[in-house]
């Protein structure tokens, strides 16, 4: 996997994106810290959210091979400058977080990350699930096989891929 560095604002959901995509329990837990250590970086709201600790979120980029710039769906504006991913020497992704929130708009949120430079946006939510596989993919490196291809090249073995209606199966080559 590439390594990736979560920057929104607090509350944005960057710690419960973690969570899902390591396949975790969701609680809640406050980031005190940044642990650069970790495949996916982790980092306060704080420092997105305060000139004097801004600067070090530039550093902890350094660590990074992605830099994932946050936004929930609930945002009522957008901390990101335009084109501030121009501030970056590594890649930058725009994630729209909350995409589930009943009094999200996802779109907007969207909007402000292409604003703010970012050309790929995933849409996700911690809480359907979705977007997560997206990410993985697109972290995933060039000799990384992903539980789910091969858990589909065993589907695909089988004769259970594409090709198949609904209500017939292909079992070894018998049609059921
Ligand atoms: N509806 C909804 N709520 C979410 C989702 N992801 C996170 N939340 C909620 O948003 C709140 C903040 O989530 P965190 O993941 O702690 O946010 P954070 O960006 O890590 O915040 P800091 O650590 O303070 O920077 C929590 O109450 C979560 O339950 C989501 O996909 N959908
Ligand atoms: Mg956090």
């Amino acid at each position: 996997m590439r390594k990736i560095i979560f920057i929104g604002r607090s509350e944005s959901g960057k710690t419960t994106l973690t969570q899902a995509m390591k396949g975790k329990k969701l609680t809640y837990h406050k980031t005190q810290y940044i642990n650069h250590y970790d495949v996916i970086i982790d980092t306060p709201g704080e420092y997105a959210e305060t000139k004097e600790l801004a600067g070090s979120l530039a550093v902890y980029s350094a660590e990074a091979d992605v830099v994932g710039l946050l936004m929930s769906s609930t945002e009522p504006f957008s901390l990101y400058p335009p084109n501030v991913t121009s501030c970056a020497n590594r890649e930058v992704v725009g994630i729209v977080t909350k995409c589930d929130h009943w009094a999200g708009d996802p779109e907007q949120a969207a909007e402000w990350l292409r604003l703010a430079g970012c050309k790929k946006i995933f849409m996700t939510s911690s809480f359907t699930g979705e977007g997560i596989t997206d990410i993985i993919s697109y972290l995933k490196e060039e000799h990384e096989v992903l539980p789910w291809e091969t858990v589909k090249a065993q589907y695909d073995k089988l004769g259970y891929g594409e090709g198949n209606n609904d209500d017939q199966m292909n079992i070894n080559g018998v049609v059921v």
